[in-house]
């Protein structure tokens, strides 16, 4: 993740230093030529003077080349963030974020004043705290689901492709490590061999799949699963769902009626890391009709620049819990927000 992303920012931080030191050297030539008039005037009225002033001209030079601080300005920070800002949006981070992340570092950079050395750790110590703030508090959902009394209900939401299913088998086999059992509901009774799909993956994992047939009801097997769990002391029940219908009310209404029948404990929205702002609309339009309490996003591992990872949490509001990073059960991350900080060389 970040590979494209990470070599924009390093060029980028390299570009900042090399505009403070230009800056920098213009207001040193100034400096220079002020000295000069003042020696020429020296020279006039004390001549005597000259052969000293010659010697200690240039030390006094060098002190203030040394002491010279540089003064980051309106239009330096302007100039270089309207850079940062282009990098940002091409990897993929929200036009919202991108404005937060501004107005975070112009608040805290505009008028410091610094050695120039010192102007790329201070814009990334600042980057750094600035998408701190994007992530919300997140929870372990093991422990959450090991904590429950009873039966804990997860349904999956999201588009087709997003990578339901695959990420429901992931975590039914991250739960089957934790040793808690637990059952999967094929309530995506819409799109061609997707109960297959997930058949396969309980077969694989030795776990009971509770299924109807394509076009039956999506909540009534999701209660058909949840009332099996109940009566067998089952931990969990995974709920797979569809991702296209007709039209987006259709979905809209479906996804309510799951909800509303499983109640669940838990709604994540299932997205792909790779398709930035779609992706975050998505999350956006799921989030106001069923209420997504967390989120996964899938395919990290074929993701270049993982602006959605930085974007999603604080468009939504809600955490990421795990990247996808590949095709196999084990290829699930628990997300880490200051590993993809590092990632970005921050
Ligand atoms: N590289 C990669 N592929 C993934 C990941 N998650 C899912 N996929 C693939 O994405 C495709 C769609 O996944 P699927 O689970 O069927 O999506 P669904 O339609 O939302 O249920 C499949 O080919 C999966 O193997 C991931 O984290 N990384
Ligand atoms: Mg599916």
């Amino acid at each position: 993740m970040f590979g494209k992303f990470k070599e924009k920012l390093k060029g980028w931080f390299k570009k900042s230093e090399e505009k403070a030191e230009e800056t920098l050297k213009e207001e040193v030539k100034a400096v220079k030529k002020i000295e000069k008039i003042k020696k020429n005037i020296k020279e006039i009225a004390e001549p005597e003077l000259e052969v000293k002033e010659k010697k200690e001209g240039k030390g006094v030079i060098k002190k203030l080349k040394e002491k010279f601080k540089f003064k980051i300005t309106e239009q330096y920070f302007e100039e270089i963030f309207s850079d940062l800002e282009l990098i940002l949006l091409e990897n993929n981070v929200a036009f919202e974020v991108a404005e937060k992340i501004k107005s975070d570092l112009k608040k805290e950079l505009i008028g410091l004043e610094i050695k120039k050395e010192e102007v790329e750790e201070k814009i990334k110590e600042t980057l750094k705290i600035s998408l701190e703030t994007l992530f919300p508090e997140s929870f372990d959902l093991v422990e959450k689901v090991r904590k429950k009394q009873g039966l804990f209900v997860i349904t999956f939401f999201g588009i087709n492709g997003s990578g339901k299913t695959t990420t429901i088998a992931k975590i039914a086999s991250l739960l089957q490590k934790n040793n808690l059992s637990c059952v999967l509901a094929a309530s995506d009774t819409f799109r061609a061999a997707s109960i297959e799909q997930l058949e396969k993956h309980a077969n694989n994992l030795g776990i009971k799949i509770i299924k109807s047939k394509y076009g039956a009801d999506p909540a009534s097997v999701a209660f058909d699963a949840i009332k099996h769990a109940s009566s067998r002391n089952i931990s969990c029940v995974l709920v797979d769902t569809a991702g296209r219908m007709h039209t987006k009310q259709d979905l809209m209404r479906e996804m309510e009626k799951i909800s509303r029948v499983s109640k669940p404990d838990l709604k994540i929205f299932v997205a792909e890391s790779i398709t930035g702002n779609d992706a975050i609309e998505q999350a956006k339009i799921f989030n106001e009709t069923v209420g997504i309490d967390a989120i996964i996003l899938t395919k990290a591992d074929v993701d270049e620049r993982g602006g959605t990872a930085i974007s999603i949490s604080y468009i939504t509001g809600k955490p990421i819990l795990f990247l996808g990073t590949g095709q196999n059960y084990k290829d699930l991350e628990k997300f880490d927000k200051e590993k993809i900080i590092k990632s970005l060389g921050l």
